[in-house]
């Protein structure tokens, strides 16, 4: 790989570099923390884009730019202080005016580092009501955007198109593991009609597709030590999609009592508090454009995205893990089976959630 630091001095930073680490744990860019050794320049967070994944960064960088301009305009009009740890802020390539590098192989991109900020794993309620908010004042905020956002990955959430990448996957048995993970591709094409639902809504015309963040994992958020949501990080899939990305993919995080690859099955279940707390901030937040369609479907979209991480994971278990790191050879499938237990605990509290969004009033934590 290349020397960081070189690589960092392509864009147009202020101070000078004194070390270069790695950061976070996503499961596909790489990721530093750059250090300033001028103490009155910000630290800066330096990427590789996988493009292996984000085949056109040009789209990609467009995107990004263009959500966080945005949100960036709103943010002043506002009035609101701060606004730097608020919106994410990208650096410029020295050459070419782009903001990313290409040093011949890897793609590169770099932005400012937020300080005082805290990541989490799991939330409580009162985080997880906050987390709703944001994520509904993120869509508001950019339900008016005039730009025109490409897929940065072509069909990412849509339902029948993992499906049928697992079908092949199936069919293709690359890497011979089929027999181990047959018990899940039957109890995943059991439940395969009612999870295209929203497709099919789409196509009837009945549901939006709407600016949004596309990888809501509880740790793609950055808190203040109060529990304020600062902002969101992580705008590689922001594209348009329906709703339920943002809601379902933090609820299979956030709401999940164990983690997302736990070999220990008896710590995997969903947590109804998270969901209510979360749903009241959502709804109260999003409720200047949300249509009834997309809040009756929230239940659906809790159910929706571990059971579309289970298609994920097991069709790149089939192919011979050549989509996530993994750390050991089971990994993958490790990672299906704890999220298959999550759709199951998330499906046995379905009515309940219905009754949640129907009456929620009544029901509804308060902080
Ligand atoms: C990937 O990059 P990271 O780790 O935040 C993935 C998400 C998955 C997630 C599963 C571009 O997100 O869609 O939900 O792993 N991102 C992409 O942990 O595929
Ligand atoms: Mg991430």
């Amino acid at each position: 790989m290349n020397n960081l630091t070189d690589v960092v001095s392509r864009f147009a930073i202020e101070g000078n570099v004194s070390e270069v680490k790695p950061l976070g744990s996503g499961l596909i860019n790489d990721s530093f923390r750059v250090i300033n050794a001028d103490t009155n320049a910000p630290d800066y967070v330096l990427q590789r884009i996988n493009h292996a994944i984000f085949q056109d960064v040009d789209m990609l960088m467009n995107n990004i730019v263009a959500v966080t301009s945005h949100i960036r305009k709103k943010l002043e009009k506002k009035g609101e202080k701060d606004i730097d740890r608020k919106v994410l802020t990208f650096i410029p390539a020295k050459e070419g005016g782009k903001y990313y590098w290409f040093d011949g192989e890897n793609y590169w991109r770099l932005m400012v580092f937020i300080k005082g900020t805290i990541t989490c794993e799991t939330v409580n309620p009162e985080y997880s009501y906050y987390a709703g908010v944001a994520f509904g004042s993120f869509q508001s905020m950019l339900a008016d955007i005039p730009d025109e956002l490409g897929e940065s990955i072509p069909n990412f959430h849509n339902m029948e198109f993992r499906l049928s990448q697992l079908r092949e996957a199936v069919a293709n048995n690359v890497a011979g593991r089929l027999d181990e993970a047959q018990y899940y591709v039957d109890e995943l094409e059991k439940r395969a009609d009612e999870m295209c639902k929203a497709e099919q809504l789409y196509r009837e015309g009945k549901l939006p597709k709407r600016v949004c963040h596309c990888d809501t994992k509880v740790n793609n958020m950055l808190f203040d030590e109060s529990g304020n949501v600062l902002c969101v990080i992580d705008l590689d899939t922001v594209m348009p999609n329906f709703v339920f990305s943002d809601i379902g993919d933090f609820l299979r995080t956030a709401a999940n009592t164990g983690a997302e690859d736990d070999e220990n099955l008896d710590r995997v279940s969903f947590n109804m508090e998270i969901f209510k707390a979360f749903a009241k901030g959502y709804l109260e937040s999003g409720k200047s454009f949300l249509t009834p369609i997309e809040i009756e479907n929230l239940p659906y979209a809790a159910t929706l995205f571990p059971y579309m991480q289970t298609v994920r994971f097991l069709a790149d278990y089939l192919n011979g893990d050549t989509y996530y790191k993994i750390n050991y050879p089971t990994h993958n499938l490790v990672r299906t089976a704890a999220q298959f237990k999550l759709l199951r605990s998330t499906e046995s509290y379905l009515q309940e959630m219905k009754e949640f969004i129907e009456h929620g009033d009544t029901e509804i934590p308060s902080f």
